[in-house]
């Protein structure tokens, strides 16, 4: 009999557990208890908050949940109270926030306490690197939810549903603004059928409090209004983008505003008409002034001639401090370069005292193994965060410089590439969807730590409904134990098994060709400027190897407030994991704990892939834990990343010995890769 009970109950299970695919990310169907909702009025809003307590209440059966609407100064727009019983907020999106909250916490059996949710900041954005055609760049999960190259401009039912499922899972973590096209924009969006469809996509979004905005084309005025020019000066450009910004607004009412990569890669800025970048950014915030839109004005900018890329953003934009209209943000990435696996934070967050800047974090995985890679970036964001600028004393975090607590900014933002595609699972790898996740989480609250957050996603993520009575009553502790831990463990981990792997103590932009997925230190093809190349981010010779921002060198220290500037500068106070970055040094150079530099990178880099491989025992003794389709997807994965890892290690060994001339250090395992064979190949990988 009880044989009979266990293989019943083990078919359930298994059903239940086979029947995910990854497509409802952390917000999986509920068997909900019955529940009560009080709220006397009502809204497309309140009826999404409504529905879902009802298809998700784990609570007490029969509670009645009152829903409150009135005014709290306590209380931002967004924010919210959560009582026992009761959610109150000053607007609707604040109750669905806090409903949202509610459903969390029963699911992460975390307490409800009368508390007070306010986010960090106003507006929290997700950027869309998504072409009109389709196509997504640097997208590793299909092509775009937005846009298709066969007839564009029907709106499907299959459109809406998409959109709508993409606005909730925003909407459940708080992001509450769409980039709906690439900063490298074509100035097609701006066309009257690009714009319907926007508006289109915006009244999906809005219920769920999802604002949209556009990135635009500097150049659109003449490219697409014919005008002789796209000068910010020109009477005739600011009229055509007023007339613009009308027409945007009569369709779109709620619109966000623009994101502007002008003057950066190739793409057209005011520089291109002896204009700066404030007479730019400020000539397309006048247009938008009077709708209350807004202009994120990128600060990636970098010219081919500069001895170090590393201070471009920072030398450009410092001197336009206090420059700018007030509703314009200057967006900063991360780091000074690019998005590497690690970077040290960009020295313009908190120098910048007289504008409002927003951090641009990645969330697609370009420089971090693509949709292959199990990399949990929450941690990488959060050392960003986290790093103190000095620029008010100690403790101004970028995150206090950023977030309205030190400076007066009139708004306040954070942006993240998306990794969002058309692949089932959205994001292609089920772990990056805890990207997605974590960056909301992050928007909403910078001072969230990486472990709460990944306890909340796994819980979500993969925890069997609670309301499944199906397997013994241990079951959650066997699951704390032997799921949740070292998943947990093995996400927190996961960036710095990247930075290993790939380019520890310093070292970036070793990645080779465009594809930015495998390695290349040697990659320089004639004709490539010189600062898209490893070499010259490496400086590998004979000598040495490492970057000299020192004072000494290109100086990018200075750029730092002190003590940072010194501290950076002095070998003996630079944080190893900057130290490659920050210095050019000899390979026999002594490391704290003993080894040489070379000994150490070559520790660093078999220390990573053993990591990955620990990785892989984690998750095959996950199995019983998970569903099938997951479970696989995510093995193959690893082993994916794991055979990537070992190429990384072999090819940065063996090219950079070529320099150094010692052996690898011999308790070490040896390469199994010919580094002619690597070389050969370039690593071009699905949508690159
Ligand atoms: O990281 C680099 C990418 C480009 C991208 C650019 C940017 C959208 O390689 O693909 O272009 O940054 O951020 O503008």
């Amino acid at each position: 009999m009880k044989k009979i009970i266990f293989n019943i109950l083990f078919l359930f299970t298994v059903l239940y557990l086979s029947a995910q695919d990854g497509h409802q990310l952390w917000l999986r169907d509920k068997q909900a208890v019955p529940v009560t909702v009080i709220c006397s009025e009502s809204s497309p809003t309140l009826s999404i908050a409504r529905q879902e307590l009802k298809e998700g209440w784990q609570g007490k059966p029969k509670t009645s949940i009152t829903l409150i609407i009135k005014k709290d100064k306590a209380l931002k727009d967004d924010g919210f109270r959560l009582g026992k019983n009761s959610i109150q907020a000053n607007t609707d999106i604040g109750i669905l926030y806090g409903v949202y909250e509610m459903l969390r916490r029963q699911q992460t059996s975390e307490p409800i306490n009368n508390e007070v949710f306010n986010p960090s900041y106003e507006r929290r954005i997700l950027d869309h690197w998504d072409n009109l055609d389709g196509t997504v760049e640097r997208g590793y999960a299909g092509n775009s939810i937005f846009w298709r190259e066969d007839d564009p401009f029907t709106v499907t039912d299959h459109d809406k549903t998409l959109w709508q499922q993409y606005a909730r899972a925003n909407a459940s973590i708080g992001i509450n603004g769409s980039v709906l096209n690439n900063v490298n924009a074509s100035p097609l969006i701006l066309n009257a059928d690009y714009l319907a469809r926007a508006k289109a996509i915006a009244n999906v979004l809005r219920p769920y409090g999802v604002r949209v905005y556009l990135s635009v084309n500097f150049a659109s005025p003449s490219t697409l209004g014919n005008l002789k020019t796209a000068d910010p000066l020109d009477p005739s450009v600011i009229a055509w983008w007023k007339n613009k910004v009308k027409e945007i607004y009569s369709i779109i009412p709620d619109f966000g505003g623009f994101l502007v990569k002008a003057s950066s890669e190739g793409q057209p800025g005011p520089q291109n008409y002896g204009r700066t970048h404030a007479d730019g950014a400020n000539m397309l915030a006048d247009a938008l002034k009077p709708y209350g839109g807004i202009v994120m004005w990128r600060a990636f900018v970098y010219t081919a001639n500069d001895n170090d890329r590393a201070k471009q953003a920072y030398s450009e934009f410092m001197p336009l401090d206090g420059k700018f209209r007030d509703n314009v943000i200057i967006q900063v990435k991360n780091g000074p370069v690019d998005f590497q696996p690690r970077e040290p934070f960009s020295p313009l967050f908190g120098a910048m005292k007289k504008t409002s800047v927003m951090p641009e974090f990645q969330v697609t995985q370009e420089y971090l193994g693509h949709s292959v890679y199990v990399v949990f970036l929450s941690t990488m964001w959060e050392e960003c965060l986290k790093s103190d600028t000095y620029q008010q004393g100690a403790g101004s975090t970028v995150a206090r410089c950023t977030d309205g607590s030190i400076y007066p900014q009139k708004y306040t933002a954070i942006a993240g590439v998306s990794n969002v595609g058309l692949d089932t699972n959205w994001c292609g790898n089920q772990f990056a969807q805890a990207n997605w996740y974590a960056f909301g989480r992050l928007a909403w609250n910078n001072t969230l730590q990486s472990q709460q957050i990944a306890d909340e996603w796994i819980k979500l993520t993969f925890y069997k409904d609670p309301s499944q009575k199906l397997s013994e009553a241990n079951y959650a502790a066997d699951w704390n134990k032997n799921f949740l831990a070292p998943v947990k463990q093995m996400m927190l981990e996961s960036r710095e098994a990247a930075v290993n792997f790939m380019m520890p103590l310093g070292l970036h932009h070793i990645m080779s060709a465009n594809g930015h997925y495998g390695p290349g230190p040697w990659w320089h093809p004639k004709g490539v400027r010189a600062d898209w190349t490893p070499p010259y981010y490496h400086q590998a010779s004979t000598y040495g190897i490492g970057f000299d921002r020192t004072k000494k060198g290109s100086d990018a220290v200075s750029q730092y407030h002190e003590p940072l500037a010194s501290q950076f500068d002095n070998l003996k106070t630079c944080p190893e994991k900057y130290l490659l970055w920050f210095h050019h040094l000899p390979w026999d150079y002594k490391m704290k704990e003993g080894n040489t530099l070379w000994d150490a990178l070559c520790r660093h880099y078999e220390k990573g892939v053993n990591q990955v491989r620990e990785f892989q025992k984690i998750w095959d003794k996950a199995g019983p834990y998970v569903d099938s389709t997951r479970f696989m997807e995510v093995q193959g994965k690893l082993r994916e990343q794991c055979m990537n890892a070992i190429l990384w290690k072999d090819a940065c060994q063996l090219y950079f010995q070529q320099f150094s001339k010692r052996p690898i250090p011999y308790d070490l395992e040896r390469p199994i890769n010919n580094l002619d064979d690597i070389m050969a190949n370039e690593f071009k990988h699905k949508n690159d």
